[in-house]
């Protein structure tokens, strides 16, 4: 039993590459090419491929390689062309919106243009990974609630560099293409807005982000704690006495009084991924537009001490 008592345990059993289903799938989009690796094994599954593409993966990848390819050279350039300086100020290199004086309208290349470009460049590339989310889930057969989850997060993507720089007129508000100049960008927003703590979407986003974390662990261990029954097979909730699926959920009825059952998890751990950036988009697209200072608002609103 001790081998098991591993939390890195993963036996590879490896036979010949497994095509998968080929019901309502359109063969042609996808390819033919698999090999092995051990390392994947040890993270999940040993095979990778076939890849499917399909027409939305090549206007994906090639708009999103546009993007990336706008952003190297911007830095690039930034860098004047030196190689040790691209390497040594990679994380502090940015490509920035135009200025305010611009408002919504094009700038020149330099002053933001070439942002805009890109910007377009990765819309595209994010929107069309989720048709192909989409379509995918559509031909295996499956629900769409990996696509809505995405469609989530795109939310927050949207109203950070579309909706809410629209909404006040400006695309200086959106955020810079830069390791750490979108950090700087995300703490003058805090900063210019009164402190987001006192922003009650920016509160549930957190406690959304971290009951995220706190399910997934208690997740990931419950299974991993019964996978000697073969509760990682994530069977059906079983009637029957001793399975791995009655002792997990006994396990944490015994701790708080309460389990989610095999289904209910993989409900609350989409409904929290879910609402972390649902209700932070909200919390964001309202910054600005609606609220101008959030401390003033929450004293305002009995949630922060009067002065
Ligand atoms: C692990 C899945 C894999 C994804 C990875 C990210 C790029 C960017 C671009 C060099 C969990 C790939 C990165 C494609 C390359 C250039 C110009 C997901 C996993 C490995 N952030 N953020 C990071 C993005 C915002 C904030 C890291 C993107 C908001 C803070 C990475 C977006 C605000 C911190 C990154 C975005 C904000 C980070 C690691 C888009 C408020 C960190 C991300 C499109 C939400 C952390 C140096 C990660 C860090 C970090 C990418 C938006 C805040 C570069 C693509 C504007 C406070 N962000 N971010 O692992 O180390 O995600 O920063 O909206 O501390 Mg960010
Ligand atoms: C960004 C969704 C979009 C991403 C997409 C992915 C690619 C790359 C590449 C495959 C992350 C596209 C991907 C193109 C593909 C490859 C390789 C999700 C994104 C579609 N905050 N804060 C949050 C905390 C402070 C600020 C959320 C904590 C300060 C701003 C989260 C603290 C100030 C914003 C959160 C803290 C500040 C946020 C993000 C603590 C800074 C946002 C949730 C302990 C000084 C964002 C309402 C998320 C938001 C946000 C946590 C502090 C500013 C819960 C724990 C006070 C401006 N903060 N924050 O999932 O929604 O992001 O706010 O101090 O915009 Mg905050």
């Amino acid at each position: 039993m001790a081998e098991y008592q591993n939390i890195f345990t993963q036996v590879q059993v490896r036979g010949p590459a497994e095509m998968g289903m080929v019901e309502d799938v359109d063969l042609k989009e996808r390819g033919r090419g698999v090999s092995f690796s051990n390392l994947a094994g040890f993270l999940g599954n040993a095979q990778l491929g076939p890849f499917y593409l399909g027409p939305w993966g090549v206007v994906s990848l090639m708009s999103g390689a546009l993007w990336f390819f706008m952003v190297g050279m911007a830095f690039w350039v930034q860098a004047e062309f030196s190689p040790a300086v691209f390497l040594r100020d990679l994380f502090w290199l940015s490509l920035d919106p135009p200025g305010p004086e611009y408002g919504l309208g094009f700038a020149p290349f330099w002053e933001g243009g070439l942002w805009l470009i890109a910007s377009f460049f990765l819309l595209v590339s994010v929107m069309t990974w989720w048709i192909r989310s989409w379509v995918l889930a559509e031909q295996l057969g499956m629900g769409k609630h990996v696509c809505y989850a995405f469609a989530s997060a795109i939310w927050l993507f949207l109203v950070l560099g579309l909706i809410r720089p629209v909404l006040m007129g400006s695309w200086s508000e959106a955020v810079p293409y830069g390791v750490f100049t979108h950090l700087d960008w995300t703490n003058l927003f805090s900063l210019t807005y009164g402190n987001l703590f006192y922003n009650p979407f920016h509160a549930l986003s957190i406690a959304f982000l971290y009951g995220s974390a706190l399910l997934f662990a208690m997740h990931g261990a419950t299974i991993l704690a019964v996978t000697r029954f073969g509760g990682d097979r994530e069977l059906e909730q079983i009637a029957d006495r001793g399975t791995a699926s009655e002792r997990a959920g006994l396990f944490w009825r015994w701790t708080m009084g309460f389990n989610a059952t095999m289904e209910g998890i993989h409900r609350w751990a989409w409904w929290f991924a879910v609402l972390t950036t649902l209700t932070g988009g909200i919390g964001i697209l309202l910054t600005g537009t609606v609220v101008d200072n959030w401390y003033v608002w929450a004293q305002d609103h009995g949630y922060a001490p009067p002065d």
